[in-house]
């Protein structure tokens, strides 16, 4: 067995996505504290394993891993014989396609501004920015009405089969159904509403995001 730590902060959307990875192909690792909140991702240690100081990163044995779809798509084929991405070629572009929408129109509205201004800034004592929220309700629905084009859904978003594309859904859907936007988000997404309901009962979606 390959020695993996995972460096992050536990409430991280992303580390959470590595995290379902790995624990859905039942893999020993580490989890080592890195807290985005009081910067230690832009601390001269952290820098060094990984640049940009986002969260997380993921050593397998001493070699040093960052940017999710890069370290996702390592374990899967390395722990998990790539059962988390369809071999299909279609569905595998659908795969991509559904990763790269989170990447570049869902998290952007949907964490950092919605959740964050939702959920973060009330917890620290400060007022949320409404104008901000509304303005990001938008592009949210829409990226969420481009994932609920390409999805399956049944049960899971490329079918029968657990894929990388459900482990970076899931965590953003942790905090956007927390939030009062949620229902309107998702009025007019029935195959994304019935996903939610069978992947948020998943026993690793409960110990990684619980
Ligand atoms: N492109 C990166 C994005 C990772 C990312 O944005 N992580 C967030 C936490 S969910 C982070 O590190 N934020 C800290 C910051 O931006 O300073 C990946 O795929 O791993």
């Amino acid at each position: 067995m390959p020695k993996i730590t995972v460096y992050g902060t536990p409430v991280s959307t992303y580390v959470r996505t590595v995290r379902l990875l790995l624990e859905e192909a039942n893999a020993d690792y580490d989890l080592k504290s890195v807290d985005i909140f009081n910067g230690e991702n832009t601390s001269a240690e952290y820098l060094a394993k990984h640049p940009f100081g986002k969260v997380p990163t993921v050593e397998v044995d001493g070699e040093v891993i960052y940017e999710s779809a890069a370290i996702t798509s390592y374990l899967d084929t390395t722990l998990a014989g790539g059962k988390f991405g369809p071999a299909e070629p279609l569905l595998r572009s659908r795969m991509h396609q559904i990763v790269a929408i989170i990447d570049n129109y869902l998290y952007p509205s949907a964490i950092l501004t919605i959740v964050i201004q939702r959920l973060i800034v009330p917890s620290q004592g400060g007022q949320t920015d409404e104008a901000a929220v509304k303005a990001a309700v938008a592009p949210t629905q829409k990226a969420i009405s481009a994932i609920e084009t390409l999805t399956v859904g049944s049960p899971y978003l490329l079918g029968s089969e657990v894929s990388i594309a459900d482990f970076y859904l899931i965590p953003i859907f942790i905090y956007l159904s927390k939030t009062p936007e949620f229902d309107r988000i998702m009025a007019q997404a029935p195959k994304l509403q019935a996903w939610w309901q069978t992947v948020r009962a998943l026993p690793t979606v409960k110990k990684v995001c619980g």
